[in-house]
């Protein structure tokens, strides 16, 4: 971006085709489709390799070459008129769901990535630099940790060897290496993969804010820092009805005081979030005393102190808890991610094409983790968001209005147009940090 500013709004004249875009998300939301009008799409199960089927097909029929990388990353490339070296304009999102969840979560940005690609096409529009849209890998993070798992390879900010080489937590011997091939996504195309001139994501909100506020786009600023550990609590298994409670060690106990604890932590520390999602407990019987329980917590604060706090005394309090009740505790990180930022220039671009549109927009944080956080490790980086109804996500309830959606896609054409327009190699590109520590 010459001079270092944000790019010019560019308006190439037309609109995204609506319709076309509002087919494929009903579309891609029939495959791993839930009783209860839910997506299920776990990343590297067979369902995944569905969704990647018929995305990766509509990728070709628009006449995109076509790549897929050892992490399973699908990116299709619009070549453009000038010298094919140039850096691409990279636009992308995640098509893996989780469990019963929503039609629009990551699908969205693929598919109106898609969308910029079919538009361009029918306007017979040539770009000098190449556009690139991307599936990334297992960005839920849903079976195999961390999230955004695919982009973290892609930005080379974990080793694809060591990622193939993750045992599946289904209990069966294989590998995430494993899954991909049985699903024909175990590809070679290289890694860390090229460092884009600049990246943009469309995404849904997944929280209240822009929907109370009437407001219609999101400039979103960065994502908040993450933590996931999943907790091992050993007691002793005993039987419920002879064994009296002093003389219990009862590993579900500290659990049931770890989830309360971290309750009132988040609600006392300034925009903490903290959530048990998984519990397990051994052996999960009517009449034994849990001997075992294993849970995971996901801890999130824009501010990293204060998820560092959060965190202390989260553990602090386990650790007290555990020692009262005769339990030990082990502990496993499964992703640990710092406050990502986003480029200035991308933000004031997003607000800049969103007021040429029309459509009200604010600049905001995201609190849920996305592709784009580890692209901004790398090359200018900015998401677009839309608003959620009810601000539900990850759940079948998932919603976002027509209207929006199109809203949305033709905020990231005119982004993609004005990013593709913007000349000269972009200023801030990093090293791709080989093996980056995960924590920035
Ligand atoms: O967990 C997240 O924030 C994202 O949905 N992976
Ligand atoms: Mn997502
Ligand atoms: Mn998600």
């Amino acid at each position: 971006m010459p001079g270092g500013g944000a790019p010019e709004v560019r308006d190439p004249g037309f609109r995204i085709n609506g319709p076309r875009l509002l087919e494929d998300i009903a579309a891609l939301g029939e495959v791993g489709r839930t009783p209860d009008g839910g997506v299920e799409r776990l990343a590297f199960t067979p369902a995944d390799g569905l969704g990647r089927d018929l995305v990766k097909g509509w990728m070709e029929a628009a006449g995109l070459e076509v790549r897929v990388d050892g992490i399973g990353n699908v990116i299709g490339r619009r070549n453009g008129a000038g010298d094919p070296a140039r850096a691409a304009v990279m636009l992308g999102s995640h098509i893996d769901t989780v469990g019963n969840g929503g039609r629009y979560d990551g699908n969205l940005g693929v598919l109106a990535a898609l969308e910029v690609v079919r538009t361009l096409n029918d306007h017979q529009v040539e770009t000098g630099r190449p556009l690139e849209i991307g599936a990334f890998s297992n960005e839920e993070g849903s079976r195999y940790h961390p999230d955004m798992m695919g982009s973290l390879v892609y930005t080379g900010g974990m080793g694809v060897a060591a990622a193939q080489a993750l045992v599946s937590p289904d209990g069966e011997g294989q590998t995430l290496g494993d899954e991909l091939a049985a699903i024909g996504y175990r590809g070679e195309a290289p890694l860390p993969g090229p460092v884009p001139a600049a990246y943009a994501e469309l995404h849904i909100e997944q929280g209240p804010v822009l929907e109370a506020e009437g407001l219609g786009l999101g400039a979103v600023t960065g994502v908040q820092g993450i933590l996931w550990e999943e907790i091992t609590l050993t007691g002793r298994a005993n039987h419920a009805g002879t064994t009296p409670m002093r003389f219990r060690t009862d590993a579900g106990v500290v659990m049931a005081e770890a989830v309360l604890l971290l309750r009132r932590l988040a609600t006392g520390i300034p925009d903490q979030v903290a959530t048990v999602g998984r519990a397990r407990l051994w052996p999960g019987l009517t009449n034994v005393v849990p001997g075992r329980v294993e849970f995971t917590i996901d801890l999130r604060n824009p501010d990293p102190a204060r998820l560092d706090e959060a965190t202390e005394r989260f553990f602090t309090g386990l650790d007290n808890a555990a020692a009262k009740e005769g339990v030990t505790v082990a502990r496993r990180e499964l992703a640990q991610f710092g406050p990502a930022v986003f480029d200035e220039r991308v933000i004031s671009l997003v607000e800049a094409v969103a007021g040429h549109l029309g459509r009200s927009c604010r600049r905001m944080p995201s609190g849920a983790g996305h592709d784009a956080q580890m692209f901004s490790r790398v090359c200018p980086t900015g998401m677009i968001f839309i608003p959620s109804v009810g601000g539900v996500s990850h759940s079948p309830r998932e919603y976002s209005s027509d209207e929006d959606v199109v809203a949305g896609g033709n905020a990231l054409l005119l982004t993609a147009v004005s990013l593709l327009a913007a000349d000269g190699p972009p200023t801030s590109v990093r090293d791709a940090p080989a093996g980056a520590s995960r924590r920035e």
